[in-house]
C-alpha cells in the first residue's frame, strides 16, 4: 500500500504537467476571441496576445486582413501608435448600398510595451462580405515584435493538416452562412425579424409591398435605416395613415425607429416597405432575397415569401397591390 499512494500523486502530478503543456500552448498562440462569424454580418475582431517573444515585451502587432473581409477600422490603444495600409480588394464587395473596391489591409498597433507576464486585446471592426462562402476559413497572419524577437504568427494549414500541428498558426476566423430564413424568425443583435412577406402583383404594376414584423429585443433604440430586394432598383420606407378620412402615405426619409421591447408589424394600411418598379411580376410561392439596414444591427438578409391576394393578414385593400391603389409614387 505504502508504494501506491506516491506513484498515484506521481502520476497525478504527471498529468496535470501535461494538461499544463497542452493549455499553455494554445494560450500561447496569438489567437482571434470569436472565431466564428456570420457571412454578410459585422465582426469585431479581438485578437488575444498571451505573451511576448523570449520572455520579453511585445513592442508591436501587426495584422493582414485577408479578402473577403472589408470595411476594417482598428481601435486605436493609449500607448500605441495605430497604422494601416490600405490596398485594393481581389473584387468589389458590396457594402450597404454602396460598392467598396479597397480597405484597410494591414493594421500596425507599434510603440507600445506589453511585459511578458500580462495580457492584452488588439480589436478592429470589420464587416465578412456577403458572397463570403459558408465554410471559408479565414486566415489573419498576424506578426508580433518584441523588445528581443519576435513570433511569425503566419502559418496557414494546408487541406489535409491539422490546424493544431502548426507551431505558429495564424489566427482564424470560420464564415458561417448569412442569416437569412424565413417564414422562421430571422435575429441580428437585438432585433428579432418575423413574417417576412410580399404579394403577388401583376404585370407593370408600378410598386409591390413589403411586409415583416420586428421586435427590438434589445436595449437601445434602433432604426431602420434601408431596405433593398432582388427585383426591384429602389425600395422606400413608407407609412400609410388616415388622416382627415383620406388615406395618405408619405415616405420616411429617416427610417423607422424601433425602441427597446417594442414591436412593429409592417402591413397593408400601415408601415411597410415599398418596392419601386419591380422588374417582373411577382408570383405566388416564390422567395425573394432583401436585406433590412439597422442603424445598430447593422444589415440583415431576409427573404421575402410572396403570398397569393386570398392570403389577407390584415385589412384589405380595395384595389389590391397591398393597399397602394390610387397612390401615385
Ligand atoms: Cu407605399
Amino acid at each position: 500500500m505504502m508504494s501506491v499512494v506516491p506513484s498515484l500523486i506521481r502520476s497525478f502530478f504527471a498529468a496535470t504537467a501535461l494538461l499544463f503543456t497542452a493549455q499553455t500552448a494554445v494560450l500561447a498562440h496569438a489567437a482571434l476571441e470569436q472565431d466564428r462569424a456570420h457571412a454578410n454580418s459585422t465582426y469585431k475582431a479581438v485578437i488575444k496576445i498571451g505573451h511576448g517573444c523570449e520572455h520579453t515585451a511585445t513592442t508591436g502587432l501587426t495584422v493582414l486582413i485577408p479578402d473577403g473581409v472589408i470595411a476594417v477600422k482598428p481601435m486605436p490603444k493609449a500607448g500605441w501608435t495605430l497604422a494601416t495600409q490600405t490596398k485594393a480588394y481581389a473584387k468589389p464587395y458590396d457594402y450597404f448600398h454602396s460598392t467598396l473596391t479597397e480597405g484597410v489591409r494591414e493594421i500596425t498597433w507599434a510603440g507600445g510595451n506589453l511585459p511578458d507576464a500580462y495580457y492584452d486585446e488588439f480589436t478592429f471592426q470589420a464587416f465578412i462580405a456577403k458572397d463570403v462562402p459558408a465554410d471559408t476559413k479565414l486566415f489573419f497572419p498576424v506578426v508580433q515584435s518584441c523588445e528581443k524577437g519576435r513570433h511569425d504568427w503566419v502559418e496557414i494549414p494546408t487541406v489535409n493538416q491539422n490546424p493544431h500541428d502548426l507551431k505558429s498558426p495564424a489566427p482564424s476566423l470560420l464564415v458561417v452562412a448569412a442569416q437569412v430564413a424565413t417564414p422562421q424568425s430571422v435575429k441580428a443583435g437585438g432585433m428579432i425579424i418575423t413574417a417576412a412577406r410580399s404579394r403577388v402583383t401583376p404585370a407593370g404594376a408600378p410598386v409591390a409591398g413589403g411586409y415583416l414584423t420586428i421586435t427590438n429585443g434589445g436595449q437601445q433604440d434602433d432604426r431602420l435605416v434601408s431596405a433593398s430586394i432582388e427585383i426591384a432598383d429602389k425600395t422606400e420606407i413608407h407609412e400609410m395613415a388616415t388622416k382627415d378620412g383620406v388615406m395618405t402615405m408619405r415616405t420616411l426619409p429617416d427610417g423607422l425607429v424601433i425602441k427597446p421591447g417594442e414591436t412593429i408589424e409592417l402591413k397593408p394600411g400601415s408601415f411597410h416597405l415599398m418596392f419601386l418598379k419591380p422588374k417582373r411580376p411577382l408570383v405566388e410561392g416564390e422567395v425573394l432575397r432583401g436585406q433590412l439596414a439597422f442603424e445598430k444591427a447593422g444589415p440583415v438578409s431576409v427573404e421575402f415569401k410572396v403570398e397569393g391576394m386570398g392570403g389577407n393578414r390584415a385589412a384589405p385593400s380595395p384595389g389590391g397591390g397591398g393597399g397602394h391603389a390610387g397612390h401615385v409614387h
